[in-house]
């Protein structure tokens, strides 16, 4: 394979946060080592290495006390940088976690005045996203959660989420937006617990809603680890349910804190499993990395990180394509779902097909011979991503 094949392209629809390029280097216990690099650079720089689209929180870019002629000066300037870099806003997000102010929640919160503070900003973002061009609005509940249960009963937290969620879907017909609201589980951090702590208790919370079929999941790589889940199947689920909106692609390793490591970084043999499923179903959403460099680096780490994180999605998806095409894989593949002549059919309910099925006699030796070779199918998958086949 020649290097120029990992080239990324627009097509493959990758994009970056402001706040993942952006990102400084703080962290609980040390201060920031990168300078701030701002937004009108960020675009240039995504240019520069291939990327699509770039996402932001209204804050990343519009600081939180503007007035509103810096804020127009600022999202000109920066409409322009994306213009240069022929880069595109695809999801716009915002900001209910930095300010002191949700020290108690945001939607959630027990003070009435927070809660509505925390749908005024919200209304605002989706303004500014939409003047941006963005079809795609996460919301990332990451203060909506407890360090103590004494605080509020879990339900009315629910009762609440709902009722936000409700409001920002009638103000984006009213507005004639047209978004698509992507919501992204976390199970913890910064809260001691968050409500909706991973993607499956997010599709079960969608289908409460006035508008489910505006709403759908932001799954995050690191998000579903920290919960000990196997996110591919989480990925999986969503799409089954057509509720991929948008994903967040990152590492992470088990039992730790939010890593937000590179694409693949840490467990290459998951991501495969991911980009080999994204590529299946032929999902045409963004490929957005929500992660950040090493606090080691300096920008042009920062731009060996992000190229990498392109670079990493782009083999595996080449890997994935080789998988596919692998006649002995295909050949197991094959064999360990082939039925048996005479197997009754179980597809959908009709009273004889299950008087069929109720009277059948079955083998359960004759099933127990048959080979299913998981080791070799998962060798041949091993020898694959190792580059000897
Ligand atoms: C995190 C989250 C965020 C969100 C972002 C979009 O753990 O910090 O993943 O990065 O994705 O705030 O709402
Ligand atoms: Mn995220
Ligand atoms: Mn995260």
């Amino acid at each position: 394979m020649s290097k120029t094949n990992y080239q990324p392209k627009p097509e493959h629809k990758f994009s970056f946060g402001l706040w993942t390029l952006g990102n400084r280097g703080r962290d609980p216990f040390g201060d920031a080592v990168r300078r701030t690099m701002p937004p009108t650079e960020i675009a240039s720089v995504l240019g520069e290495i291939g990327a699509w689209g770039v996402n932001l929180h209204d804050n990343d870019l519009v600081p939180i006390d503007a007035t509103p002629a810096e804020r127009d000066r600022i999202v000109r300037e920066f409409k322009k940088a994306c213009q240069q870099g022929g880069i595109v806003v695809p999801m716009a997000t915002v900001n209910l976690f930095f300010h002191p102010v949700f020290r108690d929640c945001a939607f959630t919160a027990n003070d009435p005045e927070v809660r509505a503070y925390a749908l005024q900003k919200t209304l605002r973002a989706m303004d500014l996203g939409a003047e941006l061009g963005a079809k795609i609005f996460v919301l990332w509940g990451g203060r909506e959660g407890v360090e103590t249960d004494a605080c509020r009963r879990a339900d009315e937290a629910v009762k609440r989420l709902r009722e936000a969620v409700n409001y920002l879907c009638e103000y984006n017909i009213a507005q004639g937006y047209k978004y698509r609201f992507a919501l992204e589980a976390k199970p913890n951090e910064p809260r001691g617990d968050i409500y909706m702590a991973t993607t499956g208790h997010y599709l079960g919370f969608i289908p409460t809603l006035d508008h489910p079929e505006m709403v759908g999941v932001n799954p995050e790589v690191a998000h579903e680890q920290m919960a000990g889940l196997n996110f591919m199947h989480g990925v999986a689920q969503a799409w089954e349910a057509g509720k991929l909106f948008h994903i967040d692609l990152n590492d992470q390793a088990p039992g730790r804190y939010d890593q937000d490591l590179r694409f693949g970084s840490n467990n290459p043999k998951s991501a495969f499993w991911l980009v080999k499923f994204l590529e299946d179903v032929a999902y045409d959403g963004p490929r957005h990395f929500d992660a950040h460099a090493y606090r080691t680096e300096d920008y042009d780490g920062v731009k060996d990180f992000a190229r990498g994180c392109m670079r990493t999605y782009l083999i595996l998806k080449e890997k994935a394509a080789r998988w596919n095409a692998d006649g002995d894989i295909q050949t197991i593949l094959k064999e360990i779902s082939a039925a048996v002549p005479g197997t009754p059919k179980t597809g959908s309910y009709s009273a004889k097909g299950s008087a069929a099925l109720l009277s059948h006699v079955f083998d359960k030796d004759a099933i127990m011979q048959k080979r299913l070779p998981y080791e070799k199918l998962d060798q041949l998958t091993i020898d694959i991503l190792l580059g000897v086949r």
